[in-house]
């Protein structure tokens, strides 16, 4: 027997779709799905790794519970029965003791993030949250305050571009398939690339510019870009006069930054700076300055971002072929999304979020997501209030929080940790119980409502059965709600019938999906119309420079630059990224993956090294103000002599994950948990390391 099924990848949260062959029960291929443009059969090598998830018997294989210390990694198997029964009862307990808040459940945003929001509104906890603040709640932030829109409402637009400048996008190998082939079917047709990053990556191999920037300092840069361009009024003049609010006071602000100011601050040469303001003017307003993926670096990443935002809007690319545009939903030709569980009534809640979000204390981060790094502060000071249970799902607060000794300090005080995850993650080994999640390939999941240019919807569909004793994360979390009395919120047996409630209503049925993997709500991609048509969902309608959002809040629009540290002199910056054959710290563990990419290694530069008497190869010591840990060096004068660069991902310390098993160091061991008190991010590239040989 032999089928075809339409699905979604799930080896990264990009969710590419996929066409799987199954094969007598087994999945024999899996490529991208030929029907949908920017696919066509395309994968990346982790999107290809995943039959090696599939089959990897070093997953968890069913209900794990701890016996002995937390940590300790001692477990014994029991039923789904026991298991659940033990998460549902504890959880009664504290609500009764500490009342619904004092449950946290955070996670990675995934097709059942509408289910889990679900769970804990219906025991009256505000405090759910995601991974967007550590992966870009300031960018978030930044769009909310020039757009009205989140920077998950807005698209790119890479294969009509004629320009595109990536701040560190280190594209071709944070991959995501679609953006890579319509980058490169843009590049063939004669586009433009600038690449502006302290170390040398893939993506600046294939730029036609490429700035090694001093790090931290991508705002002096933009400052100064911003200058040019107002000075010599190489913006779009008629888009701008139409849609901004604040080009006055920015002209003002921006006065004393010029090209010259910055190249003292960036490293890169006036002339050139000027140059590429010029160069994007003639292009304009087919042109993008990736306002950046991974936007969680520094303190004041919100106005970075934003002076991003800003180069654009000056541009008129903003809702411009070629250009950013912004995602259209069913609503613009009359329709409907899909269904949400949490369109439901629920008791209102009055209690503070554990991260204050939405407060006076950190009133503009996005509450949707709120700020996971805020966790262990919240535990450890029981401020807010007490918190007692965490559940994590799909993420791991141990490797993906900065500072991982404090956030094992917090997990210490709580009562209960419970991980829904597929692997033996870091988090798993520190939880009390570990409900397994079915992968991708053996579960259907919750529709993806896609919109874009085109609104669409796609579904992940089953392709095998689960090959151990493992769940659906939606079907886990409704047996935990029906032993708390909270069954009613979740109105579905199986995943089909989930589906079939989610469609009510969009015109589709899950027979619609059977031919392609997807369903479109119309043929035609959806511009506004640039002269008049834009809806911008500020309280002016226009793009705010100046930004009510800031003021109202008390926050500046236009805060004065403040000069970027230089790392001492036996010091460096440590900065972080992806790498083509990992995602962030899922992977490591994965045969094909592992084996290509075993560990991760230290990036410094070779004049530095050769002050500090290191050698490509040595075993270092790298310490911070919180933590430290041995990795090999890779000396080059690829990279920034302020900069040490480091994979994210490694140092894994589940036993039972082999391979992974102790190799190389993480970088949230070193990390300070610090964060942008105005948009919400983390700031991964704000500490300083020292890089020893070891006596
Ligand atoms: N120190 C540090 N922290 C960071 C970053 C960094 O560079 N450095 N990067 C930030 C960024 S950009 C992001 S996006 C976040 C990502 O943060 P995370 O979401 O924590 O990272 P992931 O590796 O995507 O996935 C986390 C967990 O999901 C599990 N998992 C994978 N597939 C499934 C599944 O199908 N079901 C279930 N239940 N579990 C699954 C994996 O085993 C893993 O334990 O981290 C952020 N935090
Ligand atoms: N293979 C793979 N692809 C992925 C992911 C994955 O885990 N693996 N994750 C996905 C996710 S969730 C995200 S958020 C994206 C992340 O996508 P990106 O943001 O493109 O990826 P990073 O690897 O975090 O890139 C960080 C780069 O910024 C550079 N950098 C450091 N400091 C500075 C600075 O001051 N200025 C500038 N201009 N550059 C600097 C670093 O040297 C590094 O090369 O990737 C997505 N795609
Ligand atoms: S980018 Fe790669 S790993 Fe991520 S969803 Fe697409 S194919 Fe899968
Ligand atoms: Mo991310």
């Amino acid at each position: 027997m032999e089928k075809e099924v339409y699905s979604l990848c799930f080896m990264c949260s990009i969710r590419c779709p996929i066409r799987i062959l199954v094969k007598e029960g087994l999945v024999k291929w899996v490529e991208g799905n030929p029907h949908v443009p920017g696919m066509e059969g395309s994968l990346c090598p982790r999107g290809s790794a995943g039959v090696a998830l599939l089959y990897d018997d070093e997953r968890v294989k069913g209900p794990m519970m701890r016996v002995g210390e937390r940590g300790a990694g001692h477990w014994k198997k029991v039923s789904w029965d026991k298991a659940l029964d033990y998460v549902a009862e504890k959880l009664k307990a504290i609500i009764d003791e500490y009342g619904g808040q004092s449950v946290v459940l955070g996670e990675r945003t995934n097709l059942a993030t509408h289910v889990s929001k679900t769970f804990l509104k219906a025991i009256g906890s505000p405090n759910h949250f995601t991974h967007d603040a550590l992966c870009k709640g300031s960018m978030n932030t930044a769009c909310r305050s020039m757009f009205g829109y989140t920077d998950g409402q807005m698209g790119i637009d890479y294969k009509n571009t004629k320009h595109i400048v990536l701040y560190g996008r280190n594209i071709f190998e944070a991959v995501s398939v679609k953006e890579v082939n319509n980058l490169m079917y843009a590049l063939e047709h004669g586009a433009k690339l600038t690449y502006i990053d302290p170390r040398v990556t893939v993506t600046a191999t294939k730029a036609h510019r490429y700035w090694m920037i001093r790090p931290g300092t991508d705002l002096a840069l933009n400052y100064a870009l911003i200058h040019v361009i107002l000075k010599e009024r190489l913006y779009d003049t008629e888009y701008v006069d139409r849609w901004v609010v604040g080009l006055q006071e920015l002209q003002d602000f921006v006065n004393p930054y010029t090209p010259e100011w910055a190249e003292k601050e960036t490293g890169i040469p006036a002339n050139e700076i000027v140059e590429l303001a010029r160069e994007m003017s003639m292009d304009k307003p087919s042109v993008i300055f990736h306002y950046g993926y991974r936007c969680a670096s520094h303190a004041n990443e919100i106005y970075v971002r934003r002076s991003i935002l800003i180069l654009n809007s000056l541009m008129g690319s903003v809702e411009s072929k070629g250009g950013l545009f912004f995602k259209k939903g069913p609503g613009e030709v009359g329709r409907k999304p899909a269904r949400k569980l949490t369109e439901q009534k629920f008791p209102e809640i009055t209690v503070p979020r554990f991260d204050k979000v939405g407060t006076p204390d950190f009133p503009l981060p996005d509450p949707n997501h709120g700020v996971g790094q805020m966790l262990p502060h919240a535990i450890l000071n029981e401020d807010p209030y007490p918190i007692k249970a965490l559940i994590a799902f799909r993420f791991d607060p141990l490797m993906s929080i900065p500072d991982t000794n404090l956030m094992k300090k917090a997990l210490e005080k709580l009562d209960l940790v419970v991980a829904i995850d597929i692997n033996y993650s870091d988090i798993a080994w520190y939880s009390d119980v570990i409900l397994p999640e079915s992968t991708y390939f053996e579960r259907t999941d919750c529709v993806q409502q896609a919109n874009g240019l085109k609104p669409q919807m796609f579904l992940r569909r089953q392709a095998v059965p689960p090959r151990y004793d493992t769940r659906e994360g939606a079907i886990i979390l409704k047996q935990i709600a029906e032993r708390l009395g909270i069954g009613e919120y979740f109105p579905y047996e199986t995943m089909e019938d989930l589906v079939k409630w989610q469609l009510e209503g969009t015109g589709f049925s899950i027979g619609s999906f059977e031919s392609k993997g997807f369903v479109a709500y119309t043929d035609k991609q959806i511009l506004w119309d640039r002269k008049d048509g834009i809806k911008f969902k500020t309280p002016s309608g226009k793009i705010e420079f100046k930004s009510s959002l800031l003021e109202d809040a008390g926050f500046e629009s236009f805060p004065a630059y403040e000069p970027v540290p230089s790392p001492s002199e036996d010091q460096f910056r440590l900065v972080v990224g992806r790498v083509a054959l990992h995602t962030h710290v899922s992977t490591q563990n994965n045969p094909y993956l592992n084996e290509l990419c075993p560990e991760n290694v230290l990036w410094i530069n070779d004049k530095r090294a050769q002050e500090l008497g290191i050698k490509d190869g040595d075993l270092v010591e790298v310490s911070s103000r919180v933590g430290s840990g041995k990795i090999t060096v890779k000396v080059s004068d690829l990279i920034h002599p302020e900069a040490a660069f480091m994979l994210h991902g490694f140092g894994h310390e589940a036993e039972l994950a082999s391979r992974s098993y102790r190799k190389g160091l993480s970088d949230a061991v070193l990390q300070e948990n610090i964060t942008d008190k105005v948009g919400g991010s983390p700031a991964l590239h704000d500490t300083f390391v020292t890089v020893k040989r070891p006596v």
